[in-house]
């Protein structure tokens, strides 16, 4: 054991450490603060034929897992960041610097994607179908709308479904940008995300970016969906 940490533990074991506020502060921060990688809810390997494996490993452990450690850099840096959660540092992101725009975008973004897919078919609810008839016209419209719109967003970034004052729309963001964002141009309560950077999908459909859209719809989590509408209108 090394000197400092057992006079730490000799300290909590004597009650000693409650005399030394600055130390016991200091350890509060450090938890409130450091994010960790989230889980996937399902295999590497689930998402196939649509997605495979590999994609979905290195999307995971190396992309997302690159955007939360320059995060907690961020957050270990400004005392401003600290607390908030990552919906929070999004809203604000406008007040803090490029870094924190892009790597709490991408936490933020890649979070919501993973939940936003599953192997186990579902359908969207009465209550979105019906939004979703009136805001685009049918179900086919509106994945028409989306499809569209991720196809031609220029470069890397996400395609998304929002609600925003009483109705659904379509819109993309560049980078990791994202609709909750102050800074955005696309705003609104995200529904449906799209990621469209090339590591979302190269290894297994190279340049063709339409065909990966096209089996993003075979694997969307639309429980997820129907209840971040359900959020969303409350
Ligand atoms: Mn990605």
């Amino acid at each position: 054991m090394k000197r400092r940490s057992f006079i730490s533990q000799s300290l909590l074991a004597s009650g000693l450490i409650f005399n030394a506020p600055s130390y016991a502060l200091a350890l509060n921060l450090r938890s409130n603060y450091k994010i960790d990688l989230p889980p996937l809810p399902y295999e590497y390997d689930a998402l196939e034929p649509y997605i495979d494996k590999l994609t979905m490993q290195i999307h995971h452990t190396k992309h997302h897992t690159a955007y939360i450690k320059n995060l907690n850099k961020e957050l270990e840096a400004n005392a401003q960041l600290q607390g908030k959660s990552i919906e929070q540092i999004c809203e604000s992101v406008g007040k803090f610097n490029v870094a924190v725009r892009n790597n709490a975008g991408g936490h933020y973004n890649h979070s919501l994607f993973w939940k936003l897919l599953s192997p186990i078919k579902t359908t969207p609810s009465e209550q979105l179908l019906k939004a979703i008839q009136k805001d685009f016209g049918s179900l086919e419209q509106m994945k028409l709308a989306l499809n569209d719109t991720a196809k031609s967003r220029f470069g890397s970034g996400w395609a998304w479904l929002i609600y925003r004052q009483g109705k659904l729309s379509v819109c993309s963001t560049p980078n990791q940008d994202n609709p909750l964002m102050d800074i955005s141009e696309c705003k609104g309560y995200p529904l449906i995300a799209i990621d469209v950077w090339e590591h979302a999908y190269y290894l297994q459909y190279q340049n063709k970016r339409a065909d990966y859209i096209d089996a993003f719809w075979n694997i969307i989590n639309w429980q997820e969906v129907n209840n971040r509408y359900s959020l969303a209108i409350k």
